[in-house]
Order: C-alpha cells, then structure tokens, then sequence
C-alpha cells in the first residue's frame, strides 16, 4: 500500500521542518509531496535540504503563488502517475494533528474519501476567535442545505482520498481554489456514489507563520455551491 500526503505550503518556514518528521511518524508506508508556490521565507529550500536524507519526502515547485486549488490538483495528478492507492491532504501550520493520520488511513481502508471533520461530535476547534467559528459552522450547514451533501464539516483540508476518486474525477474541470475547493471535491465525489466517510478531529488555530484567509476565498465558497448544484441539475456533474 503507497500512501501520499500532500502538504501545500506559502510561507510555512516555522512549521515545515516539525511537521515533516511528525507527519513521516505516523506510518512506514507514507510519503510526504511538498507543494510550494515559491514562498519568499525558504520554504522549499528548507524541504531540499530534509530531502537530503529522507526518500520519502518529495517537493515540486511552482514559480509563484497559484492558489490552494491548483496547488492540489497538481499533486493529485502526481499522485496518479506515481502510483500511489491513497492520497491525503493537510495544512502545514498544524492545524491538523499528524496524529490523526493512522485514524484517516484506518477509515480509508473501508471508505472511498474520508474526511476529517471539525463537526461530527460537536464542534471541535481550539482557539479560533468566535466570530470565525461562526462563520466556518455555519457555513457548513448553509453547504448541506444547498447541496443536499450528507457531509458535517464539508470545508475541511484534511482528508484522504482513495485513488479511485481522482481516477474517477476530471481534475482538469475543478472550478474552485479556496475554501470551495474542498467543498468541490467532496461534492464530485458523493455526486458519482463514492463513500463519504468523516472522522472526528480536534483543529487547532495555527500558532506559527501567517494566515492566508481572505474574503475572496469565502466569497468563492458562497456563491460556488449553487453553482455546483446547478451543474448537477443540469447533468454537467454526474
Ligand atoms: N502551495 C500553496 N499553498 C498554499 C496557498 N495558500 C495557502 N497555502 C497553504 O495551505 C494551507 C492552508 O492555508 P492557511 O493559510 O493555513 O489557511 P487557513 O487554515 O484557512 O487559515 P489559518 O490557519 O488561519 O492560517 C497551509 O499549509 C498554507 O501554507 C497557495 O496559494 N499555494
Ligand atoms: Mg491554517
């Protein structure tokens, strides 16, 4: 079994070289693909020089910044042509626990995506200021009506796919980079039968390096799933 865990980085040169050996940890049969959009702080060089003596760890570089999004699908893609059976996604700022990686691989063995969700057994997220939590939690909800999608947390970026779902998913039609991007690639999914499956997770508010949250990025969120659901009712997603 080859496993991959994506971690899309900006500017993440206080967190990088801790979360690497944290994430490497969790499992023998894990590697790690860095995907950086040429962060000014050193990020990528920082990972070169782990990949000095780590196989496992491997890096592509993007000139400048491209967006969470297409920072995915490109590692996506890479997955595919490498030959990997599952592909994880988390943040480098440890918001997400590399602890929770062998729970996420556990469940993935019986599900198609599994998500690991801030919403499945109340709310679960440490040191967000309130009106952020508001947002993200009801967000959510606002997604489910919408959509109809059975997901608690439908936001989230930690998650692992089986490669199924990305054979299955035309990855060059992804519409969205943001928060919408998560919400896109759960909805594509459940929308062709695949088995969603959430997981709970405790999300901690990054302690190191910089936000990259922007209004844009929410505003994307609002408007895209009607767009997507649109697109389902007219048969353009199946
Ligand atoms: N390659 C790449 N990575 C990105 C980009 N934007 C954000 N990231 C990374 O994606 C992950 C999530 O971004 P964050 O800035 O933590 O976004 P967030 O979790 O919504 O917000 P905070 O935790 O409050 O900072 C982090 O590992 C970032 O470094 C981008 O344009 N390109
Ligand atoms: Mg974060």
């Amino acid at each position: 079994m080859k496993a991959l865990l994506i971690i899309p980085t900006y500017n993440e040169i206080k967190n990088i070289g801790r979360i690497i050996p944290a994430a490497l940890g969790q499992a023998p049969e894990l590697e790690i693909l860095v995907m950086d959009d040429n962060s000014p702080d050193g990020t990528a060089a920082e990972v070169a020089r782990i990949m000095e003596s780590e196989p496992r760890v491997h890096l592509i570089s993007r000139p400048g910044k491209m967006g969470l999004g297409s920072a995915y699908v490109s590692g996506f893609k890479y997955a595919l042509a490498n030959g990997y059976d599952y592909i994880l996604e988390m943040d480098a700022d440890f918001s997400h626990n590399p602890n929770d990686i062998p729970r996420l691989l556990e469940a993935a063995r019986k599900y198609d995506l599994v998500i690991g969700s801030r919403y499945c057994q109340g709310v679960n997220i440490v040191n967000w200021p309130f009106k952020r939590l508001l947002i993200s939690y009801f967000a959510s909800k606002y997604v489910r009506a919408i959509t109809g999608m059975p997901v608690k947390d439908p936001t989230g970026g930690f998650k692992c796919f089986n490669r199924r779902v990305l054979e299955a998913i035309n990855l060059d039609r992804i519409l969205s980079d943001g928060y919408a991007f998560q919400i896109e690639m759960n909805f594509r999914a459940w929308v062709k039968g695949f088995r969603v499956h959430e997981v709970p997770i405790v999300f901690t508010e990054r302690i190191d390096g910089v936000s990259k949250m922007s209004r844009r990025i929410v505003w994307e969120a609002v408007w895209m799933v009607w767009r997507l659901q649109i697109m389902k009712l007219l048969g353009k997603i199946k």
